[in-house]
């Protein structure tokens, strides 16, 4: 090994143990919901818990809403607001861990298969 590859290593080695020591700010977890008829597509199947941004796309030709609740007594019910077709809406929400159900709010659609489940785990323990 060469003088030069060890310097190189020795810095990956402090950056390393640089970002273990100081952890950065936590980003909100982000979770796409693609709508289309008549289905909801999750862009991951799990997240982890804290501040989240959910962003609803409607690739449909028809309107739709989404909801979500945690599988849990007296669980809040959170929603993104109609969203047209072609359109996009986001909004940000806090995520308790635990298992979600997702659907959406219009007409018969959760029947016909709008519906979905995410799961939110624990933060790491640290
Ligand atoms: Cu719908």
């Amino acid at each position: 090994m060469n003088a030069r590859l060890v310097a190189a290593c020795a810095a990956v080695a402090l950056v390393a143990g640089a970002s273990a020591a100081a952890a950065p700010p936590r980003q909100p977890a982000r979770l796409q919901v693609t709508a289309n008829e008549f289905t909801f597509v999750l862009s991951r199947s799990t997240v982890r818990s804290g501040p989240a941004i959910v962003e609803l796309v409607n690739f449909g030709e028809d309107d739709h809403d989404l909801a979500l609740r945690r599988r849990a007594p007296g669980a809040k019910t959170w929603r993104v607001r109609t969203v047209t077709p072609g359109g996009v809406r986001e909004r940000q929400l806090r995520l308790a861990a635990g298992r979600y159900q997702l659907w959406c709010t219009l007409a018969n659609h959760r029947a016909l298969g709008m519906r979905a489940t995410l799961k939110v785990k624990p933060p790491p323990k640290r």
